[in-house]
């Protein structure tokens, strides 16, 4: 199966124009993929690619831009290297000699909560074919004999040594045996929506409404997510439209679990008149990859909304805007429509960085994230959590505001 980019590892490569980030891009990939060249600034925008470590799993590796580049459009691209730390779930950063630009870098993304290796670009043939040997890989250990170990690594650091260019087959082995020990487990065990709660043979009711907002010829991929695991589990799926309930919930061998669209929250709960437990496609992704606790004590914040409170919904993916668009016009009628008061709403679309003044939010809410990798979801939560604002998820609040009302 052909992985989304939500469900693998995002490695960012960072370090000083000319460390040699590119071309440890193209030695780590074993191709041409990025631009190399003596030039300063050569990589602007953060250049993804997505590649697969053999037996193991397929990764997306960032290239970016230099942390040292002070022209005018140095600093543009400097901001635009910095958005990358909150989508990745590795670093490694590139240098050949270590100083105030990687410890700065380095701190930067430990106090992110991110992994680092630290790479030193060496020459062809300096470290021998691969690791030192006595080196077993430990966090903030200096491999015996390296001239430029250094010592003042954040703890949790790894260290290796690996010429970006003419670097052998044995020495990419090496890198790749690193990065995949150093990954956490998170960044690649698919999150599970049905764990716990679906046995094989168990029937489950798939509500998946059809309307404008429906893309043409396909389902949406929570969906199609859902379909896949109820399969590897051995449940029978059924799928149907909203009007169509009614014809396998009268049999009697009825579901006892049924997901719908978080939209249909309130319909889909009258309908079904407590013959099974009802949640939603946003509900089951915030269990899986969001943060249950955090997510229901946000919701309490719905309740003490006022006038001129803002609330920030944020999207995750960026999509097509249609006119009933969930984000942009339902929830802020239906929050509007609950609380009574005037809110006032902004939406920050795909993973562009959350708005500098966070903390001036009453209230954050976003979607089940399945366009997204699990850090990057709960990042998100983080930096509200940090701000102070409480989170919630859009499913969670749609079924209060249509279901407890
Ligand atoms: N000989 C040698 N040249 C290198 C090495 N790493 C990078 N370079 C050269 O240094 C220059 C900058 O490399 P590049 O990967 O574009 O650096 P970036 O700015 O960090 O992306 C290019 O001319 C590379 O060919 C290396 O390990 N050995
Ligand atoms: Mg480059």
């Amino acid at each position: 199966m052909v992985a989304g980019r939500e469900s693998k590892p995002h490695i960012g490569i960072f370090g000083r124009c000319n460390a040699g980030k590119s071309s440890l891009l193209n030695f780590i990939t074993d191709a041409d993929v990025a631009i190399v060249s003596p030039e300063g600034g050569t990589t602007t925008d953060p250049v993804a690619k997505s590649y697969e470590i053999l037996d193991f799993a397929p990764v997306v590796l960032i290239d970016t831009a230099g942390v040292d580049d002070f022209s005018p459009l140095g600093r543009e691209r400097v901001r635009r290297t910095m958005e990358v730390i909150p989508r990745i779930d590795l670093a490694l950063v590139v240098y050949r000699t270590w100083g105030d630009p990687e410890r700065e870098l380095t701190g930067r993304l430990v106090r992110s909560g991110v992994p680092v290796i630290a790479v030193r670009n060496c020459q062809t043939g300096e470290v021998g074919p691969a690791v030192r040997p006595s080196w077993d890989g430990t966090s903030g250990s200096v491999p015996a004999g390296d001239p430029q170990g250094v010592d003042d690594l954040p703890d949790g650091v790894f260290r290796i040594a690996v010429p970006a260019v003419g670097g052998d087959a044995s020495q990419r082995d090496a890198l790749l045996a690193m990065i995949r020990r150093v990954l956490p487990e998170k960044s690649y065990k698919v999150p599970s929506m049905f764990a716990g709660r679906v046995a094989a043979g168990d029937r489950v009711l798939l509500v998946c409404p059809v309307d404008s907002e429906a893309p043409a010829g396909r389902l949406i991929l929570p969906q199609v997510q859902a379909i896949r695991e109820l399969l590897d589990l051995h449940a029978v799926a059924l799928v149907v439209q909203p009007g169509e309930i009614g014809r396998v919930m009268s049999g009697g061998d009825a579901p006892r679990l049924v997901v719908t669209d978080s939209q249909l929250f309130g319909e889909v709960t009258r309908e079904v008149a407590g013959r099974a437990e009802v949640t939603s496609f946003s509900v089951l992704l915030a269990a899986a990859k969001g943060d249950m606790k955090l997510y229901t004590e946000g919701l309490a914040a719905v309740d003490r909304l006022c006038d001129g409170d803002r609330v920030l919904v944020v999207e995750n993916c960026s999509h097509q805007v249609s006119c009933e668009d969930i984000g942009r016009v339902k929830i802020p009628r239906w929050l509007c429509g609950y609380t009574g008061a005037a809110l006032e709403f902004t939406t920050v679309a795909g993973l562009a960085p959350l708005p500098d003044d966070l903390a001036s939010y009453a209230l954050m809410v976003q979607c089940g994230g399945c366009m997204v990798t699990r850090s990057q979801l709960q990042n998100r939560i983080r930096q509200a959590a940090a701000a102070g604002v409480p989170v919630t998820n859009y499913g969670m609040l749609i079924r209060k505001l249509q279901v407890e009302k």
